[in-house]
């Protein structure tokens, strides 16, 4: 078995991901992107087409990164590749600050900045990207996206692959549902149902 990493995608949130995972003492053996991606992505040779992934496996690779900003394009290949007998690793940020009660799933990313308080679950392949808080007991779904700077109060629920714009922040209590896109800057005061799309200060429905 081979304890390298595999990356999925080499772009901005691969560096990203990369940089951690090095800084965190791992050794990363190849990205694996589409046909018009670069030969390297920070000094990491790329191979193109998932095909590639499939050899990797038969090779003893096991160890998976899904570096991909897409929350349904994350989750698709996250299934696909675990059922073909990947493992999925976490990128957490030595400048990221977690609370040790806080319930972490597998192929996370953590990134610089970001703070995750007490009590608070954060379910698989989701992204808590840099400088975002997300307090006490929050619910953090599969897949989910909370971009820089978005601040989360306590006991927040945030619902499968739903995007947080940057910036955007959520009162306490709140339940947002799956799918479900916030814009950039806007206050979440109240629910939103799966699927919302709202924007603005305060956060109103743009599905209407
Ligand atoms: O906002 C921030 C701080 N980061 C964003 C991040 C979360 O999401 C960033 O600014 C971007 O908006 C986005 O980054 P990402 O996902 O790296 O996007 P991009 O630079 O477009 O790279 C996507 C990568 O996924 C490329 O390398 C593609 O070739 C690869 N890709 C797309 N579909 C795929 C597939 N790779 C594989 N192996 N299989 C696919 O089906």
């Amino acid at each position: 078995m081979r304890p390298e990493i595999i990356i999925i995608g080499a772009g901005g949130h691969a560096k990203v991901c990369i940089e951690i995972l090095h800084d965190s003492g791992n050794e990363i053996a190849f990205c694996v992107a589409g046909s018009s991606s670069p030969e390297h992505c920070l000094g990491i040779p790329v191979l193109k087409g998932d095909e590639n992934l499939l050899r990797l496996r038969e090779e003893g690779y096991w160890k998976l990164f899904v570096a991909i900003g897409s929350n349904q394009l994350r989750d698709n290949l996250s299934v696909l590749w675990v059922e073909k007998g990947y493992q999925l690793v976490n990128a957490i940020s030595s400048h990221a600050i977690v609370s040790k009660s806080v319930n972490l799933g597998n192929g996370i990313a953590l990134m610089a900045g970001s703070a995750i308080n007490a009590n608070t679950t954060i379910r698989d392949l989701a992204i808590i990207n840099t400088g975002a808080t997300v307090d006490h007991d929050c619910s953090i779904g599969r897949a989910v996206h909370i971009a820089p700077q978005c601040a989360l109060a306590g006991n927040v629920a945030v619902g499968d692959r739903s995007f947080l714009g940057i910036g955007s922040m959520v009162v306490p209590g709140v339940s947002i549902g799956c799918n479900s896109t916030v814009g950039a800057g806007s206050v979440v005061l109240s629910n939103l149902d799966n699927d919302s799309r709202v924007a603005g200060v305060p956060a109103r429905n743009l599905n209407k």
